[in-house]
């Protein structure tokens, strides 16, 4: 029932068809003789304009003609896409014998790292750690702790206040008379923690971390004191390390002393870390002054007490050779992956 107008269509499109070797290219075939101006359908759309005689043979030819290209289509369209498919997956597949991807592993951060060491240390000789709050009040912070209010620390261009008796705390210190107003003597504890001054430059940072130590007992002396830290510096700093106590002051220590450890880069010759001197600051100390000891209820004719701080950046700083403090808080990966 084929008819010869209909047949120069359908014998092309049966060739291109078989021809195609994409399934876009087949979807364009589709349009070109089927879709809505293709040549099939221009032939069924003019079926009109023909004679009666004509109308139903090439009618049914071009209907006949247009199942069987779908029918075609349909067929080579499943088996193109999947051979697409089966391409894909194979182009897709992974290489097993690639070398894996290493995942980074992080690494303690320095100032953590640091903390430890000194805690441990300091448990290490029956310390136990005691923590507090970081907003504190006027009287925690300064009052008890002998510090006078005409002192600068105390001033707003030092100490963030939140109110007029509230602030962030300047040193771990208040955690200590806590400590002391909750527990009778001996006393023997470790205070990590953050502090906040208004302070801004490569050796200070607004927020930096401190540990404050305190041993409050009958016949505690400076010489208990000097042993420890001089325990501490060779721990903290090697077996060779040797401090000097320097004559100072503080508020809430009488009497106050400054503690340096020999250089350790040039061992005491001088070198540009320790500036020629031969010798490193690392922490402050002395004996609990006898007015703190009253403002906590202890009574300075039965028992005797020393405390030290020290900043955590700063024992980091020259343990690492690390010269700019900021390096602590930008997370550069450069920079904390040397501390793996
Ligand atoms: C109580 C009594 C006394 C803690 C002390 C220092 C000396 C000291 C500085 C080190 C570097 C602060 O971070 S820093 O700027 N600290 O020099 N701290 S004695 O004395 C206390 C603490 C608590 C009840």
């Amino acid at each position: 029932m084929s008819h010869p107008r209909v047949e120069a269509v359908a014998g092309e499109a049966r060739a291109a068809i078989d021809r195609a070797a994409s399934s876009a290219e087949l979807e364009g075939i589709r349009v070109k003789y089927l879709g809505r101006s293709g040549d099939l359908t221009q032939i069924l759309k003019s079926l009109g304009a023909l004679s009666p005689e004509e109308r139903p043979q090439v009618g049914a030819a071009a209907n006949e003609a247009k199942r069987e290209l779908e029918a075609l289509l349909d067929a080579r369209l499943e088996a193109t896409r999947a051979a697409e498919r089966r391409r894909q997956r194979e182009r897709e597949r992974p290489d097993l014998t690639l070398p894996g991807r290493r995942p980074a592993r992080g690494v303690v951060h320095p100032l953590s790292r640091v903390r430890d060491e000194i805690v441990t240390i300091f448990t290490g000789l029956g310390f136990s750690v005691a923590e507090g709050p970081e907003i504190e009040t006027d009287a925690y912070n300064f009052e008890a702790l002998n510090i006078p209010r005409d002192h600068p620390a105390r001033d707003m261009q030092d100490t963030f206040y939140l109110s007029p008796e509230t602030l962030l705390r300047t040193h771990t210190s208040p955690v200590q008379i806590r400590a002391m107003r909750l527990q009778k003597p001996p006393v023997r504890i470790i205070c990590p923690g953050v502090v906040y001054r208004r302070d801004a430059d490569i050796t200070h940072s607004p927020m930096f971390h401190q540990v404050e130590g305190l041993a409050v007992d009958r016949d505690v002396t400076m010489a208990d004191l000097k042993g420890t830290l001089d325990l501490f510096a060779r721990e903290m700093f090697g077996p060779r390390s040797k401090i000097r106590f320097r004559p100072s002051f503080f508020p809430f220590t009488e009497p106050s002393a400054e503690v340096d450890v020999v250089c350790f880069l040039c061992a005491g010759a001088g070198c540009r870390v320790c500036t020629q001197s031969g010798w490193l600051e690392i922490l402050g100390s002395g004996m609990v002054h006898p007015q703190v000891l009253k403002n906590v209820g202890y009574d300075p004719e039965e028992v005797t007490g020393w405390a030290f701080g020290m900043g955590v950046e700063r024992i980091a700083m020259l343990k690492y050779g690390v010269d700019d403090i900021r390096l602590f808080f930008e997370n550069d990966l450069r920079f904390l992956s040397q501390f793996a």
